[in-house]
């Protein structure tokens, strides 16, 4: 095939790729609907951040620069328009980050021209899973997570690295600005997410103190601390709020998602929980919702996962694994879910503000132990007894 005809294969391909609605999956469990095609993959990649589109220098149209998968991303809208801020890995390995635009937060996902060039500080390698949030003193806010090889191992360790929390800001999405990293006692940091409103004329973060890169340690935990402020934010004391707990989804680790959603009745948080299996570590989503004046206090925790990986979500990079860092509550009430399977690819689920805080006061609490879990499924078919709706079978309890 001769170049003029490849250049007309790749530029159709992505096209219609971008141009394919997106459809909601025929059952939905009434809390959120998912939807069938992942809205960001590595081939929604535009074709000339690959190729060299000249046929005097890529006479055969080769691809130069390969991308390998599209995955936990920050959310916003701005203007109007649905953004993400995707974590996009090279063939390289190296993350980086790139705003997608969407005009109705579930399909058309269209990667701006170019990606986002986020300067280094402090010599780190890799950057990746930013947040946006709105503050309330004007600026947009990203906060993401910076790696760096672990500088306290030998030479023959190529794999030990730091995890810390770096800061840009901007007005318009175009310009950012590096402020200095985010500072604790933690030798670990990731998936801190900064709060939207001042708390005590603070700057108030959620953070995730870890003793080791991947382990917990005897830390753990999401936590909440206060910053006198955001371009030199140090948070002295961390208060932990939602425990790493005995088997339950979150036993290995867990951290915070996006920035909380505020409604009348309190603040609704997602988070990731992680549990170690034969098979390796197994990501799911799960919410919980604090008190509207004190941060620090979880008034409603709902009992399992919210979302866990399903179909060809499981299989991936990192298998077995869904990640949220972004999601919008948009002016009419739905809230798009934006999140990552299997560190590949990313996808949307739709809810709404009503629905989650039903899901949140009404779903019983995780009791810690299987009979708790029976009595709930009892209380629950009692009530559905005294409502009429029985199933139909012949057993005499
Ligand atoms: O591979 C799964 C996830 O692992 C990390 O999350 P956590 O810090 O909770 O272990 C992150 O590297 C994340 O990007 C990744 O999706």
């Amino acid at each position: 095939m001769d170049f003029n005809n490849r250049l007309e294969q790749l530029k159709s391909r992505y096209e219609t790729l971008i141009a394919r609605d997106n459809v909601p999956e025929p059952f939905s469990n009434g809390i959120y609907e998912r939807y069938q095609f992942p809205i960001l993959t590595d081939e929604h990649i535009p074709y000339f951040w690959k190729y060299d589109l000249n046929p005097e220098s890529n006479p055969l149209l080769m691809e130069r620069i390969g991308i390998n998968a599209v995955f936990n991303s920050g959310a916003i809208k701005f203007e109007g328009k649905y953004l993400v801020m995707s974590r996009v890995e090279g063939k390289d390995r190296k993350s980086f980050f790139a705003i997608a635009e969407s005009p109705n937060g579930i399909d058309n996902f269209r990667f701006w021209d170019k990606p986002v060039l986020v300067p280094h500080l402090n010599g780190e390698t890799n950057l990746y899973d930013m947040r946006l949030v709105r503050h309330e003193d004007s600026w947009v806010y990203g906060i993401f997570c910076t790696e760096s090889k672990d500088p306290s191992v030998s030479e023959a360790d190529q794999s030990s690295a730091v995890a810390q929390c770096g800061i840009i800001r901007s007005k318009d999405m175009l310009h950012w600005e590096r402020l200095a990293d985010f500072k604790t006692t933690s030798a670990q940091q990731r998936n801190v997410v900064l709060h939207p409103e001042f708390v005590d004329g603070k700057y108030a973060f959620y953070t995730r103190p870890q003793d080791g890169f991947i382990e917990a340690g005897k830390g753990g935990g999401i936590a909440f601390g206060l910053a006198e402020s955001a371009e030199n934010a140090v948070v002295e004391q961390e208060i932990v709020l939602d425990r790493r707990v005995y088997h339950t989804n979150f036993e290995a680790k867990n951290g915070l998602g996006p920035e909380p959603i505020k409604t009348d009745k309190g603040w609704l948080h997602l988070a990731h929980g992680v549990r170690n299996t034969a098979a390796g570590l197994r990501y799911v989503l799960y919410m919980f919702m604090t008190d509207l004046h004190d941060l620090t206090k979880v008034i409603h925790k709902p009992a399992g996962y919210f979302l866990a990986p399903q179909g060809e979500e499981r299989v991936g990079d990192v298998s077995n694994v869904v990640f949220s860092n972004g999601w919008i509550a948009d002016e009419d009430g739905r809230v798009f879910i934006y999140y990552a399977s299997s560190d590949t690819r990313m996808h949307v689920a739709v809810s709404s503000v009503d629905q989650l805080l039903d899901y949140m006061q009404n779903t019983p609490e995780d009791g810690l132990n299987s009979s708790a879990s029976v009595q709930a499924i009892y209380r629950l078919i009692e009530a559905n007894n005294l409502v009429g709706i029985m199933n139909n079978n012949t057993i005499n309890w």
